[in-house]
């Protein structure tokens, strides 16, 4: 293919000699977009495009989809199982039957001695569906211990979280579509055109056809800021108030919804009277943003017709991130944006998967969004799966949050991480070291042995990565897309599915447990599951087949449905999961609980991601066409400040905090303001380091991207070295 003019140099595009492409869905963020990869006659994977005919992406694929071919022979892939007594000693190769044997004498060892809830296991949102009803299964029904969450506790809980609250079920009511309708978008912490490149696009594309305003309220200027009509750089953890008075004013200037808070609200008066306490004199003292721009962004919302928000880690990651939900909620609520074209409330999931484990894995509860606190949910669970209800505790035990200081005060002896690499995503990375030292049983399960995590464990087991397995991962919205394999599993490597599976048989549950052999069989168990009145997480009219055919099916699709489109959007009629129907306005006092900065501690410390990387890098880091772009651990700090401090441009400095310390290269940006540094969270030994987490008290989840720091000068030659060998993966 050549282009450009033929006379000068034209680019040429290497034939890959693709002779076959093969169906299946990136696995990396939330998106959901379908990708084909392309095999040479070797069968070897050569290259990505995107989906033309695929309704999420339309053919087109972000940075890091176009290179998913290179991950299957990637650095670092994990080869055989790995075991050892003692950190640190020299780990031996084994076979899967021994290591599994070992690994199920160790479980029952240590509940036998400590109770069953005494090992936990913290899974992820990045393997396939089917994986996580089978881990389900296996932890629910044969392990027994409560101790069972995921990292999406990091990551999505406060929205899960929220959602319950306000609307008495989880799942995102809206969808990428919304953006062909609305008429004013705010966007709160999120910067689409990095962390979800192609619903950026979709948002992009909707804006040219038909413009209407985009609000982003982010206290960096993001790359969506950069393309916003009106940015509102929030004072960090006060996006409460910001909502409370963007309320204050449209019920004080009458703009609400009114016939639509009678039909479908519970608790008005209740909000209306926090509200009142915060008029925008008052709240731009709190948060920053002048009392005649939340005037103005109020009447915007409400007087158009049809508003919608999304939202995404500046709203989650945050001491008041639950209530911040609950108040985005409430702001459609009342301005009659639920359930209609270009009028919602879309949270911005994360990872690939991370609807998939809030819909199956039964990490806070039971499969299909069952409670273990409701007695009729145990009893159908329990009869469907074949053991006695009795098995399963009545409520749900602890956070990935409360399970690591659990370990701390030696309640919990054993551990067991799928899919998650706590060195590198935890806050305050020492205390994180600490506690998994004082395990007496860590396991790893990951696709990768060099992840920093496998230096604390007692076994490795290596998975094989996403395109070498088949299953279901569910995007932002809601929508069903299929993983089919593209290659075989690397080395030794197990697809998830089959680790869990074969561990099950060693516990005496696995025994009464039916295990389907394939992916598609424990999809028909997920079916019928699904299946029943008023249920909207209802996937019965759904094949593997089907999906790839209709390129992605969002949920509720039931069983006879016709055509190959789910429903769009959730809660069209206004009927809502809670016990009389209606949803819930719920009053948000704020509380000022973060670490602020002070004297000592200058500057608040903000955390995030860049579009080439995918969190600890065990993927991104060892892809040329990624890494080249982002290689090194880097600070954004604002040039006026810098100056104060004499710091200079791509110097290194030390970050402190109460906690610890990093070194960084500096960028200097007016991204960010002059009492604010941001960095990317992707190195290792770096920002989590300094970060401290304050919980949120509902969902537990980390407020990472609020804390305190001060900048130190250090010596530029020996920063240096320590950053080359931070970067040799
Ligand atoms: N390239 C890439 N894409 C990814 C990922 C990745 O690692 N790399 N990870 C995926 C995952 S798991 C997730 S969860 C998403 C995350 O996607 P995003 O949430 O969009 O990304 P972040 O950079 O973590 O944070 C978003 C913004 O929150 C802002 N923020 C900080 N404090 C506040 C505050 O108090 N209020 C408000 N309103 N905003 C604040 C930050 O300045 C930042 O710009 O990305 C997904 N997509
Ligand atoms: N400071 C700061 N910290 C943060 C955040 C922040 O914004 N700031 N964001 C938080 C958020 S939102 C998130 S989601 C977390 C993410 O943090 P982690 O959960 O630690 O995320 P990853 O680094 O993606 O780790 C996933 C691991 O799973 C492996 N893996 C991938 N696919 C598979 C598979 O199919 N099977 C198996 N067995 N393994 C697989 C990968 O190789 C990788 O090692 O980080 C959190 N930490
Ligand atoms: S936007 Fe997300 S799902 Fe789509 S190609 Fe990029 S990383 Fe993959
Ligand atoms: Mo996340």
């Amino acid at each position: 293919m050549l282009f450009g003019r033929k006379d000068r140099n034209p680019i040429r595009i290497a034939d890959k000699k693709v002779v076959e492409w093969k169906y299946t869905t990136c696995g990396y963020c939330s998106t959901g977009c379908s990708i084909e990869v392309g095999l040479n006659a070797e069968g070897n994977a050569v290259a990505s495009r995107g989906h033309a005919e695929a309704d999420v992406n339309r053919g087109k694929l972000c940075i890091k989809g176009i290179f998913e071919h290179e991950l299957f022979d990637s650095a670092g892939r994990g080869d055989k199982p790995l075991v050892r007594d003692k950190t640190f000693d020299a780990y031996q190769e084994s076979t899967w039957d021994a290591a599994l044997d070992t690994m199920a004498d160790k479980i029952k060892g240590i509940q036998e001695k400590y109770g069953r809830d005494s090992f936990a296991v913290v899974s992820t949102g990045q393997i396939l569906t089917e994986e996580f009803y089978t881990l389900g299964k296996l932890v629910r029904g044969c392990i027994g211990t409560n101790n069972y969450d995921g990292n999406t506790t990091l990551c999505m809980a406060s929205a899960v979280s929220g959602y319950k609250r306000s609307f008495g079920s989880d799942g995102p009511p809206g969808c990428y579509e919304d953006f062909d309708h609305t008429d004013c978008l705010i966007a709160w912490g999120s910067n689409l055109p990095e962390q979800h490149p192609i619903i950026y696009w979709r948002l992009k594309e909707a804006l040219e056809k038909r413009k209407f305003p985009l609000i982003v309220v982010d206290p960096r200027v993001t790359m969506l800021a950069q393309f916003a009509d009106i940015h509102l750089p929030i004072t960090p953890g006060t996006d409460v108030v910001l909502m409370n008075s963007l309320m204050h004013v449209i019920l004080d200037e009458g703009l609400e919804d009114r016939a639509y808070i009678e039909a479908h609200c519970n608790n008005f008066e209740a909000l209306a009277e926090e509200v009142a306490k915060w008029d925008p004199v008052r709240a731009q003292r709190v948060c920053g943003i002048d009392e005649d721009t939340i005037r103005n962004v109020a009447r915007l919302y409400a007087k158009s017709g049809r508003a919608m928000s999304i939202w995404t880690m500046g709203i989650n990651q945050s001491t008041h991130g639950s209530d911040g939900v609950t108040g985005i909620n409430s702001l459609n609520l009342i301005t009659g944006n639920i359930g209609k074209p270009g009028g919602t409330s879309l949270s911005i999931t994360g990872q690939c998967n991370a609807m998939g484990t809030r819909e199956w894995s039964s990490c806070s509860g039971l499969p299909g969004y069952r409670a273990l606190e409701n007695p009729e949910h145990r009893e159908e669970i329990a009869k469907f799966w074949g053991i006695d209800s009795s098995f399963f505790p009545e409520k749900r035990g602890l956070f990935q949050t409360d399970i690591f200081p659990a370990i701390e005060t030696g309640q919990i002896k054993g551990l067991w991480l799928v899919a998650t690499n706590p060195m590198t995503s935890m806050p305050n990375t020492a205390r994180t070291r600490k506690i998994l030292e004082k395990l007496d049983f860590l396991v790893v399960q990951d696709c990768y042995s060099d992840v920093e995590t496998t230096e604390y464990a007692h076994m490795f087991l290596p998975a094989a990565v996403w395109a070498e397995k088949t299953g279901t991962f569910t995007n932002t919205e809601r929508r069903y897309n299929l993983v089919r394999p593209a290659v075989k599993p690397k080395n030794t490597s197990k697809a998830d599915f089959d680790i869990f599976r074969e561990l099950a048989t060693r516990f005496e549950n696995g025994q009464k447990i039916h295990f389907p052999e394939t992916p598609s069989g424990a999809f028909e168990e997920m079916k019928q599951l699904s299946k029943g009145a008023g249920r909207t997480l209802d996937i019965s009219g759904m094949s593997h087949d089907k999906i790839e055919q209709a390129r992605g099916i969002q949920w509720p699709y039931r069983e006879g449905a016709e055509g190959l489109k789910g429903d769009q959007r959730l809660y069209t009629d206004g009927k809502f999961q809670t016990e009389n129907g209606k949803a819930n306005l719920i009053p948000l006092a704020f509380v000022d609980n973060n670490e602020v900065p002070c004297d000592e501690y200058p500057f608040w410390m903000n955390s995030g991601r860049v579009v080439e990387h995918f969190h600890g890098r065990t993927r991104t880091g060892k892809l040329g066409n990624l890494n080249k772009f982002s290689p090194t651990p880097y600070m954004e700090m604002n040039p006026d400040a810098a100056k104060k401090l004499g710091i200079k441009h791509q110097s290194y400095v030390r970050i402190v905090s109460r906690r610890g310390d990093a070194v960084v290269l500096v960028q200097l940006t007016q991204r960010v303001p002059s009492n604010m540094v941001f960095i990317p969270f992707h190195f290792y030994d770096c920002v989590n380091r300094v970060s401290l987490g304050l919980l949120d008290p509902y969902s537990r989840q980390p407020a990472f991207k609020q804390c305190s720091v001060k900048i130190e000068h250090v010596d530029q030659d020996e920063a240096g070295r320590l950053n080359v060998e931070r970067r040799s993966f």
